[in-house]
């Protein structure tokens, strides 16, 4: 499997990880540590020099109860990251939502769209196709403020993969290449640990859509909940679950630890076990 990213070809014929940079303050496990620009470029080389694929810029915070901003304060954050990032030979991914940030940022020369509302907002398919970017497609139940009160599906498995089977489907009627496109079932966004553990185990039936996978599970909640260890302490839960998505189809994993991932997808690989890798 490949993912035509603009100019750029990735390989998905291996696990890859996408490491994550946000440039907020308020970020859940990284907040307020890489936004000055000597912070930033030195968080960019250690991704390089630790083996991600992909760099993830997110300009706004997604946790759960954080408070939405606007295009320009966004912009402002990012801009200067990405043209860094772009620099170097990764795929660059920009996490966001905002139609006209998408808009800028891929003028820029971004190659990836990584939005948590899977293009849903006016304008936001449009501007991805315009410019022949890749984008990958999450399954968020409800809005950050309040995805995490009690949220509930009669099926979980099956209502998330109809929701991404339908966005992928739009992105296609829209003009954007199927081999552009990632799904990702959003682990943590409007579910609860059973719901998170539900979608893990069907990771398969996802990749059933023909489309690589992606899997989030970093640091977050999820974690937590098994181990009892706070965001900073959860890089060993995190690992073990990487490992798990990637015997399960996942084609790529988001990762705050980048270096340890990788080393571990690696292990993984080398071993044989689970075919695929
Ligand atoms: N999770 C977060 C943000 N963006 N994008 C995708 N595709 N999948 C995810 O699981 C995902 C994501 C949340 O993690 P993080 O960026 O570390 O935190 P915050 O939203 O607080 O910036």
């Amino acid at each position: 499997m490949k993912l035509c990213c603009r100019t750029r070809v990735l390989d998905l014929s291996s696990p890859v990880v996408m490491g994550v940079i946000n440039l907020t303050p308020d970020s859940f496990s990284d907040g307020g540590r890489h936004t000055s620009a000597d912070r930033c470029s030195e968080r960019i080389d250690a991704l390089v020099e630790e083996g991600a694929a992909i760099i993830d810029l997110g300009a706004e915070s997604t946790r759960p109860g954080a408070r939405a901003i606007g295009s320009h304060e966004q912009l402002a954050r990012l801009m200067p990251a990405l043209e860094r990032a772009l620099a170097t030979s990764l795929i660059v991914s920009v996490d966001t939502s905002d139609p006209l940030v998408i808009d800028e940022a891929l003028r820029a020369g971004a190659h990836l769209v990584n939005d948590v509302r899977a293009l849903r907002r006016p304008g936001a398919i449009e501007a991805v196709a315009r410019h022949g970017a890749a984008a990958c497609l999450m399954h968020m139940r409800g809005e950050p403020d309040t995805m995490q009160h009690d949220p509930r599906y009669a099926d979980v498995v099956g209502e998330v993969a109809a929701y991404l089977a339908e966005r992928a489907q739009a992105c296609v009627d829209a003009g954007i290449g199927r081999d552009s496109l990632v799904i990702d079932p959003g682990f943590g966004f409007g579910k609860t640990l059973e719901h998170n553990l539900a979608l893990l185990e069907a990771l398969p039936r996802l990749g059933e859509l023909g489309l690589p996978v992606l899997a989030g599970l970093s640091r977050k909640a999820i974690v937590g909940a098994i181990t009892g260890r706070p965001p900073g302490e959860r890089l060993a839960g995190s690992v073990a679950l990487a490992i798990v998505a990637v015997l399960r189809g996942a084609c790529i994993v988001r990762a705050h630890d980048v270096a340890a991932t990788v080393d571990a997808l690696r292990v993984v690989a080398a071993t044989g076990v689970g075919g695929r890798t």
